[in-house]
């Protein structure tokens, strides 16, 4: 069975690789999306990505998720910290989402430590870099599969 995931980068996620690399690391987006199509390749999974600077356009990528996504692996960048909006779509849509950060927010500025969105995600993935992606990935597929009913 195809699983199809929906991998989604928030704000300023599109300047990875260009600067802060002590901190987000040297790898851009699309080398971060390169990774995740590499480690799924060969089994049945399709991912697709969106990034936006928009929160009214992360709020459609997840409206529209719902009619084609089995779950979504989603780093929403500062919105994490403050964006009911998001949260609201998160549990409208009723998507398994895997909040993913590249840094560990908890052990930076205080603002970081609170995300108003992990309440309502299936999980949170943090502090791994771009190997975030991966676990969010890993642990979204493994759920999906114990959702799987018997044959
Ligand atoms: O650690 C993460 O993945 C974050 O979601 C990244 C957000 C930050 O606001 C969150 O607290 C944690 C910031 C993304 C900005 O990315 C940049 C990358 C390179 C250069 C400038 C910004």
């Amino acid at each position: 069975m195809t699983r199809r995931v929906l991998v989604l980068n928030g704000p300023n996620l599109n300047l990875l690789g260009t600067r802060e690399p002590e901190v987000y690391g040297a790898d851009t987006l699309d080398d971060v999306l390169a990774n995740l199509r590499r480690h799924v390749e060969g089994r049945d999974v399709e991912l697709r990505a969106v990034q936006s600077n928009i929160e009214g356009e992360l709020v459609d990528a997840l409206h529209e998720a719902r009619t084609w996504a089995d779950g979504v692996v989603f780093n929403p960048g500062a919105f994490t910290h403050y964006s009911i909006a998001l949260r609201d779509a998160i549990s409208g849509t009723g998507l398994a989402v895997v909040e993913t950060h590249l840094s560990n927010v908890h052990a930076r500025e205080e603002f970081r430590h609170r995300s108003v969105l992990a309440a309502v995600c299936l999980g949170v993935v943090a502090g791994f870099g771009a190997d975030s992606y991966l676990v969010a990935l890993d642990g979204l597929l493994r759920h999906l599969e114990q959702q799987e009913p018997a044959s």
